[in-house]
């Protein structure tokens, strides 16, 4: 059978407010991302995620959403996203949204009827509870972004929960009203053609009904940020998320044009393959896999991931693997320009849909936020540790001009001041860039079936060299990553013949004179290879 084209694809995660500002206010929009849909697809992606594009007040920036079936003034109007869509089909992109269902924003409709009197019929709409005896919250659940997990409301003499911001109060999802208004919600976009959500922390959407207190978490210490003084054993990932999964991905197979369910999930693997769920009642396509996100960035560490991932699929479960994102430190500040370049090639060789971040195909890194610059709430409740997801979500540095072609105004948040270098204009003219090696990574993979649906198999890490074989329909590729940034050599397997070199990290180190000993091949230091059997 033909794979499904989420199989094959390779999606592309936009953060709206900072990839391309068309009026000049300093905030990207839908209009600026049209206009840069061609350098998308060019660069070989199949598919875009966009965050939130909805009406919000932004105290979470978007991640708030006012009203679930409409676009913020802010980044547009509906009929800017139809064109975005349509620009997008055009050139043969998918298009997927945000859904964040868990909870809405303080001043969703929604939320204005529920919290306006006990009686309201939309009272259960959100999740409200008396106080614990002594006046205090009804139990220890602790946000994500810090405090407490419930804010009190003086007026109707309740608490509320709330998973993240007060400003984002938790949705009820015990209650059928609001599961067919979020329902409604979803059909209203794919009525207009998306192919596709990813779907906001989907484990966090319901929560024991008796609302026990969470566990001490053992391994707490200072500066983990506060969440983790408990561990989230009642509050997420209960047995009847699944039906809330099952539901949505019923209504998305409900659609032709095979739409695709992303969730966003930060569980171990165990708990992770639950949400694909089964023949009888499938749930998301894709839950995110973040390991690469959070691993130790070595040979041996990230081999163990990887088999063990590919091991614990469920019957016709498919991979994915995220590199970076919105909230996360990205991958070259994490581990450095060179190495980046070798996560690059690991992301688009692995077995399974790959997510790149915005910024990430030119090598971006994060930028440090002076403290009077910080817009992140999260950065705001627990400042100095680390958390702020700011300096992740910086313009997109499009060229070496004052606002990095990406304003012609203030931008909203600074630019990376290396952008005079690093920059996409620049970068796409130099074919030892980082830009160049993620195309050349891509027109491989599209290339060639075994990269993109081909079996994963001999995957070892010794030595600081990662190292795994791809195969499909009698092509097999070894793929070998110096993790080290000293020179190194692997063993190229006895079933291997003489290969040929399709792709390096480091080509200006291969003069072709290098001491190969017979199997035994070298790597340059922070050198990746992609190399084709026979
Ligand atoms: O993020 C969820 C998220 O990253 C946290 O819950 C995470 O699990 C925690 O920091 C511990 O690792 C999503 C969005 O991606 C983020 O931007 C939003 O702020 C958040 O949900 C609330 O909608």
């Amino acid at each position: 059978m033909d794979p499904h084209w989420w199989q094959s694809a390779t999606i592309y995660q936009i953060y709206p407010r900072s990839f391309q500002d068309s009026d000049g206010n300093g905030i990207g929009d839908l209009a600026g991302i049209t206009a840069r849909l061609d350098y998308v697809a060019a660069l070989g992606i199949d598919a875009i995620w966009i965050s939130p594009i909805y009406p919000s007040p932004m105290a979470d920036f978007g991640y708030d959403v006012a009203d679930y079936c409409d676009v913020d003034p802010r980044f547009g109007t509906l009929a800017d996203f139809d064109a975005l869509l349509a620009r997008a089909h055009d050139l043969g992109l998918r298009v997927l949204l945000d859904l964040v269902p868990n909870h809405s924003s303080d001043r969703h409709p929604w939320f204005a009827a529920s919290r306006s009197s006990r009686a309201d019929p939309q009272r259960s709409w959100y999740i409200w509870r008396d106080p614990a005896p002594d006046g205090g919250p009804p139990n220890n659940w602790i946000s994500d972004f810090g405090g407490p997990a419930w804010a009190w409301d003086a007026a109707t003499g309740q608490y509320y929960a709330h998973a993240f911001l007060p400003e984002q109060p938790d949705l009820n999802w015990r209650e059928p009203g609001l599961r067919r208004a979020m329902y409604d919600a979803m059909r209203f976009w794919f009525d207009r053609g998306i192919d596709g959500f990813r779907i906001d922390v989907l484990w966090h959407m319901i929560k024991a009904a008796d609302f026990p207190d969470n566990p001490p978490n053992p391994d707490y210490r200072e500066g983990m940020g506060e969440m983790h003084k408990v561990l989230q054993l009642h509050s997420t990932d209960q047995p009847e998320v699944h039906g809330i999964a099952a539901e949505m991905r019923a209504i998305a197979d409900g659609y032709a044009g095979d739409r695709v369910l992303i969730g966003e999930i930060y569980l171990p693997v165990p708990e992770l393959m639950t949400y694909y769920g089964s023949d009888t009642a499938p749930e998301v396509h894709l839950p995110f896999n973040f390991q690469l996100i959070e691993a130790r960035w070595d040979a041996a560490t990230l081999a163990g991931i990887i088999a063990a991932y590919e091991a614990a699929l469920p019957p016709g479960g498919w991979p994915n693997w995220v590199l970076g994102n919105h909230d996360r430190q990205r991958i070259a500040s994490r581990i450095g320009q060179r190495q980046a370049r070798v996560a690059a090639m690991l992301l688009l060789t692995l077995r399974g849909t790959p997510t790149l971040y915005y910024g990430d195909e030119i090598g971006l890194a994060d930028v440090a936020i002076p403290a009077i610059q910080v817009q992140d709430p999260r950065e705001l409740r627990e400042p100095g540790i680390g958390l702020g997801r700011d300096p992740v979500r910086t313009p997109m540095p499009w060229d070496g001009s004052v606002g990095a072609g990406f304003t012609t105004g203030t931008p909203w948040l600074p630019i990376n001041p290396d952008h005079a270098i690093r920059n996409v204009a620049a970068q796409s003219d130099d074919a030892a860039s980082m830009l160049s090696l993620t195309r050349n990574l891509l027109v491989l993979r599209r290339r060639h079936a075994a990269l993109r649906v081909g079996l994963i198999r001999e995957i070892v890490g010794e030595d600081d060299v990662l190292r795994f074989e791809r195969e499909h329909g009698g092509e097999r590729f070894v793929i070998a990553l110096n993790l080290s940034d000293e020179e190194r050599r692997f063993t190229l397997p006895d079933h291997v013949e003489l290969p040929q070199l399709l792709l390096s990290t480091v080509p200006e180190w291969r003069t072709g004179g290098e001491d190969c000993d017979g199997r035994t091949l070298p790597l340059a230091p922070n050198e990746g290879i992609i190399l084709l059997d026979g």
